[in-house]
């Protein structure tokens, strides 16, 4: 077999913010071996950091040196945004600024806007024309739409919210009561926030062909015990993964959020039937357009469209409702701060 950069593919620019934490970290070196973009792919790293985080940074990318991946065409460390972002082909901004102790919502969205509007107006001024990003740090929904906002000229749909780790999740914890394996388990959702508001819907998800809920009624022994099951185990659990993680753990979700975040881009660019992210609502399923909110998604390779016309019962739409009304508030109070 021909050595990988003897492929003809021109290389693809992608900006990681946050570059020296912990998810950059785990998610530098999937990428150069090519998880992300494809074994045929060469790729250039541009890492972002603040001043603090530049040594941290530079340390990865002297490890990434060390690797020797056939596919890595080049490692640049900036603590400049229109640096890391000038001829980018794809952002991934992990890097926030996380809730420090006493520190109430209306500081955090504040300094976050700070970050993201900044990096979204850096984006607009240099990013190559067919940018897209996933913004990863928290609140993530709130922090795409600061973004966007920022960005002027470029459309708003460039910028998506993981919510693909929270997906992987429901899929892991379903498998786990099915006894069926995760690649076995289709057509999960989740719907609105990243945060424990967030909706995980199961009930157009399949498992080997045969709709979850009638799977689930098996294996609990009746409808009613696998509803419940749903409302007071499933739908929390996967909203407060993050933490139980952190107790079992003793530090957040790392390589699972780094996963979730390369599949996100891949099957953005590489196209899917069904995922779940944080996209521009443009008022489907009555969510306010402009709202980043999560939905169940496809993909031709050329973004990520909500899936439309899914039945939802009443019980699920007073779920998406409520994470809904949490994303209104939080732009609400960026509006305030005047970051929109
Ligand atoms: P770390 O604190 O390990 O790393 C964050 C890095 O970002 C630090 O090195 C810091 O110096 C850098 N940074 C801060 N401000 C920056 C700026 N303006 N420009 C460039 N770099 C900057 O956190 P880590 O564990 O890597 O998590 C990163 C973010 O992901 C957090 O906001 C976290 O809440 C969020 N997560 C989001 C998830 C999701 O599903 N959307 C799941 C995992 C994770 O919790």
């Amino acid at each position: 077999m021909l050595g990988a950069m003897a492929t003809s593919k021109p290389p693809i620019t992608v900006a990681i913010t946050g570059a020296g934490g912990q998810i950059g970290y785990a998610l530098l070196f999937r990428i150069a071996a090519g998880d992300m973009l494809g074994p045929d792919q060469p790729v250039r790293l541009r890492l972002l950091e603040i001043a603090q985080g530049v040594r941290a940074a530079e340390g990865a990318a002297l490890e990434l040196q060390d690797c020797a991946f056939a596919l890595l065409d080049g490692v640049e460390v900036t603590d400049s945004a229109d640096r890391a972002f000038e001829g980018a082909d794809i952002g991934m901004l992990v890097g926030a600024r996380p809730r420090g102790p006493g520190m109430e919502r209306a500081d955090l969205l504040a300094a976050n806007a700070g970050i993201f509007g900044p990096q979204g107006a850096a984006i607009a001024a240099g990013a190559a024309s067919g940018f897209r990003a996933v913004i990863v740090g928290n609140p993530a929904n709130t922090n795409a739409l600061i973004a966007a906002a920022a960005a002027e000229g470029m459309p708003a749909d460039r910028f998506t919210a993981l919510t693909r780790l929270d997906h992987n999740r429901a899929i892991g914890q379903l498998a786990e009561a099915l006894g069926a394996p995760a690649g076995a388990i289709e057509r999960v959702a989740i719907w609105g926030n990243h945060s424990a508001t967030q909706f995980p819907d199961v009930s157009h998800a399949t498992v080997a062909g045969t709709p979850v809920d009638e799977a689930l009624a098996h294996a609990f022994g009746g409808a009613e015990a696998a509803r419940s099951w749903l409302d007071e185990v499933f739908i929390p659990r996967v909203a407060r993964r993050g933490a139980e993680i952190i107790e079992v753990r003793g530090s957040s979700s790392v390589a699972s959020a780094a996963n979730a975040a390369i599949e996100h881009v891949r099957d953005e660019r590489m196209g899917t039937a069904w995922t779940s992210a944080g996209v521009v609502s443009r008022g489907e399923y009555g969510v306010p357009e402009g709202l980043v909110c999560s939905f169940p998604v496809s993909s031709d390779g050329d973004g990520y469209r909500v899936i439309e016309g899914l039945a939802l019962d009443d019980r699920a739409r007073s779920r998406i409702e409520a994470s809904v009304a949490e994303l209104v508030a939080e732009r609400d109070a960026v509006r305030e701060l005047g970051a929109l």
